[in-house]
């Protein structure tokens, strides 16, 4: 699908993102940084403040889409530094330049990432994973593509089960893999040697948000003893809670869960994030290297502005 972007309206992309058809939080980055170089390579005027103010539009319409997920602003902010906007052509080859280097470097990262998340898995292994994370698989990919005999519990990852998603791609792949409902997370830790998921957003103090019910899995893995590893992008790491905001949780229609119609008079709430304390994490795999939760303020202070 990500071929695709190129040939979409950066309004269809922001309405692929909104309805999660585009999802998963390195994904909607690179989706969002492919809808800024499509707004400009479609800008059809050359009004220099006209261009500043369809940009501005574009740029706040693929925020407001997934408020959890920081890669999405932080994607933007990356293509949109340092455009100066005092010509139009000059400012459209600069979005352009700097939205195809995000989306390369975001597949770097990915690379990095799964070799050093992989290393760290043993032959014999069983990880468990929760929802859909392309960084979390490559790292077990890797792993299994070295030769380790790994095999995968994956949790169905209500409301929209992704993990679905997660154990197609594994058994494609060949890797052994079982699929569980989410409330069966602590009945099987016991036989789980990892658990490797992966994120929409780190704080500075290293929690992590991630798919509802991460917590309650780092929970469960804390009460015995296995450890609990991110894989996640620097780009996931939000600058904002430095200075104090916390990260919106997304609430989404809750017709998602169930159909509202059939419980008349109860309301039914469909939080799609939650927030794992950083004392539940032991490692979050960078591509910059493999981090403590305690040194995510580092890893934000090292961000280019
Ligand atoms: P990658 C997903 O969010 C899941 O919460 C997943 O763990 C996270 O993004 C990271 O995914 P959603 O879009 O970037 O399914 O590792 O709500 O692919």
């Amino acid at each position: 699908m990500e071929e695709e972007l190129n040939s979409l309206s950066p309004h269809e992309i922001a309405e692929r993102i909104e309805s999660m058809e585009i999802r998963g939080a390195a994904f909607i980055a690179r989706a969002a940084a492919s809808a800024l170089k499509n707004a400009a390579v479609s800008f059809d005027d050359e009004d220099v403040d006209e261009f500043k103010k369809y940009m501005d539009e574009i740029k706040d319409l693929l925020i407001s889409t997934r408020p959890s997920a920081v890669s999405l602003p932080n994607a933007i902010r990356y293509v949109l530094s340092g455009i100066d906007f005092e010509d139009v052509e000059n400012a459209r080859e600069k979005i352009t330049k700097r939205s195809e280097d995000f989306i390369m470097n975001s597949h770097d990262a990915g690379k990095k990432i799964a070799e050093y998340g992989g290393k760290r898995l043993e032959d014999g292994d069983v990880i468990l994973t929760h929802c859909n994370s392309s960084l979390a698989i490559g790292a077990i990919r890797y792993a299994w593509d070295s030769g380790k005999k790994i095999s995968v519990i994956a949790t169905e990852s209500r409301p929209k089960r992704q993990g679905y998603i997660t154990v197609r791609e594994l058994s494609e792949l060949g890797i052994p893999v079982s699929l569980i409902v989410d409330s069966a997370v602590r009945y099987f830790m016991t036989e789980i040697d990892h658990v490797y998921i992966g994120a929409d957003s780190i704080a500075s103090n290293g929690a992590v948000i991630n798919k509802i019910g991460t917590s309650q899995v780092a929970l469960c893995a804390h009460e015995s003893r296995v450890p609990v590893t991110v894989c996640a992008e620097t780009y996931k790491f939000s600058r904002a809670t430095t200075f104090g905001d916390l990260i919106q949780i997304e609430e989404r229609d809750p017709s998602e869960i169930v159909e509202p119609d059939d419980f008349p008079g109860v309301t039914i709430r469909n939080p799609v994030f939650d927030a794992t304390s950083e004392k539940y994490i032991d490692a979050i795999i960078t591509e910059k290297g493999v981090i403590s939760p305690s040194s995510a303020y580092m890893i934000i202070e090292e961000m280019e502005e």
